[in-house]
């Protein structure tokens, strides 16, 4: 089979001329999908042209594949149990540049662009921040040109899709593959296989050379998933690589021939249930036993394609950690450390002390949060039954790092105990940052306040030991997603007057600092944003039925639904406001509209009984005659990438008011930032930098520092006392535990009334005095147009520094040591036979 007819960039079925194009997605209707226009589906003709664009990146994909493979160069592998990047067909047309062809030809075909991009199915493969920051990076390694790969699992269901029904959530299944998914290429040809169960046995080989054999209980295969990652105006395209699980044998045939049929199913369905869901926790431990197959499946099918792809170039694993830089997205993947020494010794035959020198030169580790509920640790009994090699391994890492800690600390066995692997404080367990710590060159939290908090708290021992390991690295978003696609208004506005060097270089927004005192640019600046806030408030009205004031103050707070985010502060500044508009009906403040979004973990009752408390206020504050539209509360439902894209360019106010010390970083802050909301925060994760850099005069600063949070606790908080002595207070929890809000009921909210009063860990009451100061001066400040105009471009101008290629830049100057590799495009000509 031999061609000299090369494969271009362009040609008959790739080409960008309008007519091609629009032959292209007609082909993809009729040959792939099937379908004549005449009775096609909206999701068919979107599939049409998610085909047609993926033809029109093949080229620069491919040639980044083999480019790395061949070259000796440093790749990025991101281990990452969630990658939450949102729909992929507009992201794809910006970063290719082809977007008003593409456009142009769509239109001209009888369609409509917009409604095609609107078809397309988020994948849901992961929580909130964590996941969604490893979408940025992905995004920002490609527009780099830095070589990497995100390795992670393909869960067939994400995210539950959330409905809220009678003010409460109600979890649906997300069936995100149901209708195709054009943006992955299956490679079953690159699979792997991975143990789990049964025990170990020693034996010696033909060498005298003692070994230790894992003998599994059963064997899942992993089969690859390609997706691209486009980056922005240049040839790269890194993959993201997606395991998912599969029997190695999809019948039992001998429990088949006897007469089980269920039992012979049985091993096909529970290979399958490893990568069936993901599990709906953000920020919290669920310490199931899959959970753990998860984690170690996917850790182990990378390291196994890391390795497979090594040995193309290399004799052997000696130079392993010169070629791949191993980011530990959290402790989720944690256990790759124990895994890597593992393969070298059992499977490569590697002596345990060089072995161990790759994989610290290998791996660095990534720490979200301080929060305990979310610090992973395993018992050790489901773990030594489920993965016993491994367990046996850890055991090693332990001991010889324990000789270390001996050395370094001697006679003090406190430490031993705190640094241990193994948790023998009560039943026993593996803890997953200890391994991550130990295994890794590099520690890092994700914004200035963060990192300094890890070093002092729950790594300290760890810092004492290896000060040199720790750094910072504040997370960053990217501004292709977050501005170019999601406010292409105001992108258009800003390169009206900077031109267009910001979308790679952040800090050239710099430039607009001056058009903070030029009117005229003032004013377009407000068209820009009430354009947006009106598209908000048709949606609004389209989703829950509601009419609100698109002149109104944007007042938003999307994120998960967690008590430490505070979302039942900014209720009860609402509840304050709506009290001060009954009694006062003359009171002097813009009207808001108060737009919550977020989800809940289905089995975290508080915050499934905040989202109800919002509904609730919102039910009566919304149908108050008395007030019109001078408030309005809104709950969007199934908040998500795709609804992220619609609401942080609509903000006027960005709500960011965790109690200090408790947000790691926060990322949502910053995309409020970029599209010119103004912040209300607390001094807590990156909201410290974003005001740093655009200006105390420019934020709204409110709470409780870190170290006034901890002696406040130190010293025996009493919320009752601020109950007591601010009548104000006093009155809005005083109304709601009457059942106000319930409908007389007063059982309804009797628990977030009761925690505030007897408990309030997140010391909601003691920040309440100061937080409702701030947001009177924000109503006061939105009254002057001209001047929170002025301060909005400040803030836009000033976000430079929160752009995730900075990020990526810091992980690959100050991490990875890698460098980028400029891709060039080649026509594919075959060779001959
Ligand atoms: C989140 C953190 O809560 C958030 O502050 C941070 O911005 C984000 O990660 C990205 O770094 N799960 N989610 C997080 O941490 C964990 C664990």
């Amino acid at each position: 089979m031999v061609s000299q007819n090369p494969i271009k960039i362009e040609d008959d079925r790739t080409g960008l001329e309008i007519q091609t194009l629009r032959r292209a997605i007609l082909d993809n209707l009729f040959y792939i999908q099937g379908k004549f226009p005449e009775i096609a589906t909206k999701n068919d003709f979107y599939l049409a042209l998610a085909y047609t664009i993926r033809d029109r990146l093949l080229q620069r994909w491919l040639n980044t594949m083999q480019t790395e493979i061949k070259n000796d160069v440093k790749k990025v592998c991101y281990l990452s149990a969630e990658f939450l990047v949102g729909p992929h067909l507009e992201n794809n047309l910006i970063n290719l540049g082809i977007a008003e062809k593409v456009k142009q030809a769509v239109t001209e075909s009888g369609l409509n662009i917009k409604e095609l991009i609107e078809a397309e199915e988020e994948p849901g493969l992961g929580n909130g921040g964590l996941g969604r920051l490893a979408a940025c990076y992905m995004d920002s390694l490609s527009s780099l040109e830095v070589p990497a790969i995100g390795y992670g699992i393909r869960y067939e269901f994400g995210i539950f899709d959330q409905e809220i029904k009678d003010g409460w959530q109600v979890e649906i299944t997300d069936k995100w593959l149901q209708y195709g998914n054009p943006w992955e290429i299956a490679r079953p040809e690159a699979s792997v296989t991975v143990n789990f169960g049964g025990y170990t046995e020693p034996y010696t080989d033909g060498h005298n050379q003692f070994h230790v054999r894992w003998v599994p209980g059963y064997v899942v295969k992993g089969i690859p998933y390609d997706t691209p990652i486009t980056g922005y105006k240049v040839n790269t395209v890194n993959t993201m690589r997606l395991w998912r699980s599969e029997a190695c044998e999809s019948f039992d045939f001998q429990r088949f021939n006897v007469g089980d049929y269920y039992g012979a199913v049985d091993d096909k369905v529970n290979s399958e249930n490893i990568t069936k869901v993901l599990y709906p926790n953000d920020e919290q431990i669920e310490g199931k036993e899959l959970r753990l197959r998860q984690q170690y499946f996917f850790v182990s099918c990378s390291l196994q394609d890391m390795i497979r792809i090594h040995l193309l170039n290399n004799p052997n694993l000696d130079n392993f950690h010169e070629q791949w830089a191993v980011q530990l997205n959290d402790t989720h993947p944690a256990v790759a450390v124990a895994e890597l020494m593992r393969l070298l010794v059992d499977i490569y035959e590697y002596e345990w002390g060089k072995a161990w020198n790759i994989v610290e030169k290998t791996f660095a580790y990534t720490n979200h949060t301080l929060l305990p509920e979310a610090l992973e640790k395993w018992p050790i009994e489901i773990f030594g039954n489920l993965l016993p090699r491994v367990l046996e391994v850890i055991y090693e890492i332990n001991r010889r790092f324990l000789d270390q800690v001996r050395i370094k600390f001697p006679n003090d066995d406190g430490k031993i105990s705190t640094l241990s692997i193994i948790d023998e404080s009560g039943e026993r367990y593996v803890r997953m940052a200890h391994l991550a710590c130990i295994g890794s060159h590099h520690i890092n939290g994700v914004a200035e306040l963060h990192s300094q908090l890890v070093k002092d708290t729950i790594l300290h021992d760890f810092y004492l030991l290896w000060p040199q390991k720790f750094t910072n690295v504040t997370n960053g978003v990217t501004p292709r997603r977050w501005m170019v696609q999601s406010n292409p208004r105001l992108s258009k506005l800003i390169t009206s007057k900077i031109g267009d060097g910001w979308i790679k270089n952040l800090q050239e927004l710099k430039q607009l600092e001056r058009y903070a005192e030029d009117q005229t640019f003032r004013q377009q600046w407000r068209e820009a944003k009430q354009f947006v806030k009106q598209d908000l408030a048709n949606y609004i009205q389209e989703k829950v039925g509601i009419t609100v004031n698109p002149e109104s103050l944007f007042d938003v707070q999307v994120k998960r639904i967690h008590e430490y985010k505070r979302q039942h502060l900014n209720v009860l500044h609402i509840i304050t406001l709506y009290k001060q508009m009954k009694s006062n009906p003359n009171l002097d403040v813009p009207p808001r509209t108060f737009i919550f979004g977020g989800k809940a973990a289905p089995g975290y009752f508080m915050a499934k009984r905040i989202i109800k408390f919002i509904t609730a206020v919102g039910d009566v504050v919304n149908n108050d005659g008395d007030i019109g539209d001078r408030l309005k509360v809104i709950f969007l439902p199934d908040y998500n990438v795709t609804f992220g894209q619609r609401v942080y360019p609509a903000a006027d106010l960005s709500e960011q008011i965790s109690t200090a010390g408790k947000e790691a970083s926060g990322t949502g802050n910053m995309k409020f930032s970029m599209n010119g909301a103004l912040t209300i925060g607390t001094l807590d994760g990156a909201n410290v930098e974003i005001r740093q850099e655009v200006g105390e005069e420019n934020f709204f600063l409110f709470g409780l520092t870190t170290p006034e949070v901890l002696t406040l606790k130190d010293q025996g908080y009493v919320p009752r006392r601020y109950y007591h002595s601010i009548p104000e207070l006093k009155g809005v929890l005083d109304l709601i535990a009457s059942g106000f809000f319930s409908h007389g009921d007063p059982e309804l909210f009797r628990s977030i009334v009761d925690n505030l009063l007897y408990d309030d860990p997140y010391l909601l009451l003691a920040d309440y005095k100061s937080y409702i100061e701030c947001q009177e001066k924000v109503s006061q400040a939105y009254k002057d147009q001209e001047n929170w105009s002025k301060m909005s471009i400040l803030n836009v101008a000033r976000m430079g520094k929160f752009s995730s290629d900075r990020s990526i830049q810091d992980y690959c100057n100050n991490i990875w040591n890698t460098q980028p590799v400029s891709i060039e495009l080649k026509d594919y000509v075959q060779k001959e036979a």
